[in-house]
């Protein structure tokens, strides 16, 4: 039986229409004076914006709206993720690009790291030097970076950041993290309280709310009423749908598709490992230690195949399928991304090595594969 979205609507809708409600917010923070910095990737840390007084906002594209475009410079077979975020810069079409006085980029991939040099011939680019693994050498280097990035920072923006500065950004950005992993922690109930789309909705839609103390209370008041309706009896989901833990590239935007065909094959997406979920707020800043030094700990050890070895991610995949009772575990992976689609073997060996189904679903941003997906993903849940 497909699961129920349209339960508790209201709840969700604010976090739903965030992005484009965001667009009309940020255009006034501009003009109070705000200094706004676009980033792409986890590894950002954004502390060190919020510590300056500025806003970050997450560029990387959702939509193949500006993908031709986009292939007119980079060539066709080339991750859409890429290709939309740089087609939305040349094209002018991201409000959030647009706003963006500094763009901040990281050596990830290869695909990004190229398509950042062109990107800087339009805007303001900063590229940190992620390494790619998450070693003694590697950790004194990132520390470096990030000590790079504030005084970057400080001579766009004219501004200072103190130790304390970053302090009192940690704690706040933490109680961000806290909250959202409350909110899908809802989900280990059963049966959870709330569809994956409408979980998805919140997480992505929360980076788009850029009142802080706002986004804090309107996320408290979210778990609390999602609460009280399951205590009141409202199941939006029957009690028999499979429980689907998510990983790989991304989530959001164009491919919703992927939850949508789960959802409407008798599955129900509990947990989102991706960076669109439990990868972003799982563990917290450490708030006691040196600023600088939390900090380079916090985001080195982000779990992503963009690493090598990249042990992080097995160990909160496994934790997350057992935390919330997976039935199965679907990854998804944006097609040309090399890094995701190699790790696929070692997720299907570690999750086979713990009886947990596995599939992977390659997939772009287009809506024309959505009947192949429903096919592959139906077809998986009727063997759970
Ligand atoms: S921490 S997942 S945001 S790198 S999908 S552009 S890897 S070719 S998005 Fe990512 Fe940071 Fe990792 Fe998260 Fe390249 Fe792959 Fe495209 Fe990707």
């Amino acid at each position: 039986m497909p699961v129920q979205a349209n339960e508790l609507p209201a709840i969700f809708e604010s976090f739903g229409d965030a992005r484009k409600a965001g667009f009309l917010k940020m255009k006034a923070l501009k003009d109070e004076g705000v200094g706004v910095v676009g980033t792409f990737c986890v590894y950002t840390p954004l502390e060190v914006f919020m510590a300056g007084g500025l806003v970050p906002v997450g560029l990387c594209s959702t939509s193949d709206e500006t993908i031709a475009e986009a292939e007119k410079t980079l060539p066709r077979n080339l991750c859409p993720l890429i290709k939309a975020s740089y087609g939305f810069a040349v094209t002018d079409k991201c409000p959030y690009m647009y706003f963006s006085d500094l763009v901040v980029g990281e050596t990830t991939c290869d695909g990004k790291k190229k398509m950042y040099e062109l990107l800087g011939r339009i805007k303001d680019v900063h590229v940190l030097n992620l390494p790619q693994n998450q070693n003694g050498a590697s950790r004194l280097m990132w520390k470096e970076e990030i000590k790079k990035l504030a005084e970057k920072v400080e001579g766009r923006f004219g501004v200072k950041i103190s130790e304390g500065d970053l302090k009192e950004a940690i704690k706040i950005k933490n109680q961000e993290r806290a909250l959202l992993k409350e909110f899908y922690e809802l989900s280990k109930l059963t049966p959870p309280p709330m569809t994956g789309l409408q979980q998805l909705q919140v997480l992505f839609g929360a980076q788009f709310k850029f009142d802080m103390p706002a986004k804090l209370s309107e996320l408290r008041k979210t778990i609390d009423d999602i609460k009280k309706s399951y205590e009141e009896g409202n199941r939006p989901v029957p009690i028999e749908a499979k429980r689907i833990v998510i990983t790989g590239c991304p989530i959001g935007g164009a491919t919703e598709k992927v939850v949508k065909a789960i959802e409407e094959s008798g599955g129900v997406v509990v947990a989102f490992e991706n960076c669109t979920g439990a990868k972003q707020f799982d563990r917290r800043v450490n708030e006691e230690s040196d600023p600088y030094e939390a900090l380079t700990d916090h985001y080195l050890n982000v779990g992503c195949s963009v690493m090598t070895p990249d042990q992080n991610r097995l160990e909160l995949l496994g934790r997350l399928c057992k935390e919330f009772k997976a039935d199965g575990v679907v990854e998804m992976v944006l097609q040309a991304c090399h890094t995701y689609a190699i790790e696929t073997f070692q997720i299907r060996e570690f999750l086979n090595d713990k009886g947990v189904p596995f599939i992977s679903l390659e997939t772009d941003y287009s809506a024309g594969d959505f009947g192949q997906l429903k096919t592959r993903a139906g077809a998986f849940i009727e063997t759970l």
